[in-house]
């Protein structure tokens, strides 16, 4: 495929209520967009998941906006196939988030090309997903069960709850005992240490789903050895980055679930060996979210619509994250969000809004 030229943006656009983790608490959602522009005159997107700082994963905006710019947009040398992207990306280490981006919008424009859409090119078998939702660290219990309260009335499937030390067996407790049946998962973002294992056998009790990322995204044989010290089922998030680190964390036993977010492992061609992968081991897995648009949004809902993504993920509405989204709204019916079923991604920024919103541009063009 010919491309003309990549057009990149940076976005803002706050959150409707802030959203705090065990690595901060964010307000906005800085964005970086990818719209790769090909000869005959089609728009591949795609959203880098990237956040404003590195305190989820080494990589941030102005680093992945840079690593584009400089590396990865000149080694794909405006002729490629979306297949072909990673192999001409991997002499440059690291930069998950970059390449997926780079990757998706070629796979976008592709896919409009071929007249086919991106949930049957992956594989997808539902034409709807269950929704779950993530509930961030509140300040008191009260606040905090009135939120997951809200989220169960609009029908949310399946909830989870951030923790951290001094925010975990208390506000879990609040959840199961108003909600004994409601399927209830912790995520704590690698803020425990591997002496802190008595700690969240605690939570055992409250028959959650998973416990997320407990210890350090290095630690894999630590989460090998957590495993053995509680019941709950550990999942892996930060340090799955590859088809590579999942197959090494299956066969540790350090995961027995497990969370894939394209962007952290590189794309959603890696993502879907990841997925048959665990499939064949027969481990579960569920897509995660990073506060994404409906670009990413429309993309991640795709990926969750193949068979092995059992678990309800991370795939709330629109409403969830921003007052006004900058493609149509993904609304949640009775508990489900339907798959995007239009060419590519199958949706649409609305470009009146971007620019209304849009923090920086550049394109970089073919001469
Ligand atoms: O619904 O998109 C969502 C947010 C889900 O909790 C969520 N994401 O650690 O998985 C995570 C967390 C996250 C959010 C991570 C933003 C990084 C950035």
């Amino acid at each position: 495929m010919k491309i003309s030229r990549f057009n990149l943006r940076i976005i803002g656009l706050p959150l409707v209520r802030p959203f705090r983790t065990s690595f901060g608490t964010q307000t906005a959602r800085e964005v970086l967009l990818v719209e790769v522009v090909t000869d005959d005159g089609i728009s591949g997107w795609s959203e880098c998941v990237a956040m404003s700082e590195p305190l989820y994963s080494p990589e941030y905006v102005a680093g992945c906006l840079d690593l584009l710019k400089r590396f990865l947009i000149p080694a794909l040398k405006f002729q490629v196939n979306a297949d072909e992207v990673a192999k001409n990306l991997s002499p440059y280490l690291g930069g998950q988030m970059a390449k997926a981006c780079l990757e998706t919008a070629v796979l976008d424009a592709q896919l409009k090309k071929e007249q086919i859409s991106l949930a049957k090119f992956l594989g997808s078998t539902k034409s709807k997903v269950e929704c779950g939702v993530s509930v961030g660290i509140s300040d008191s219990i009260p606040k905090f069960i009135d939120e997951v309260s809200g989220y169960i009335d609009e029908g949310y499937r399946r909830i989870k709850l951030k923790i951290e030390p001094d925010w975990d067996f208390e506000p879990v407790k609040a959840v199961r005992q108003k909600w004994p049946d409601i399927p209830l998962q912790v995520d704590a973002n690698q803020a425990y240490e591997r002496s802190d294992g008595k700690l969240l056998a605690k939570l055992d009790e409250f028959n959650l789903l998973l416990i997320e990322q407990p210890l350090d995204e290095h630690d894999i044989l630590g989460h090998s050895l957590l495993a053995k010290q509680v019941k709950t089922p550990i999942c892996l998030d930060e340090s799955i980055i590859s088809l590579q680190s999942a197959e090494d964390a299956i066969e540790m036993k350090a995961t027995s679930i497990i969370n894939i977010k394209p962007g952290r492992v590189g794309g959603y061609l890696e993502s879907v060996k990841i997925h048959d992968l665990c499939q064949s081991k027969k481990i579960p897995v569920w897509c995660g979210g990073m506060l994404e648009t409906g670009i990413g949004r429309a993309a991640n809902l795709a990926l969750a619509a193949l068979p092995n993504f059992t678990l309800p993920g991370d795939t709330s509405a629109s409403s969830r994250y921003f007052k006004k989204d900058i493609t149509n709204p993904f609304e949640m019916k009775d508990g489900y969000i339907d798959v995007p079923n239009g060419i590519g991604i199958g949706v649409e920024p609305d470009i009146e809004y971007l620019d209304s919103i849009t923090t920086y541009k550049e394109s970089v063009v073919r001469e």
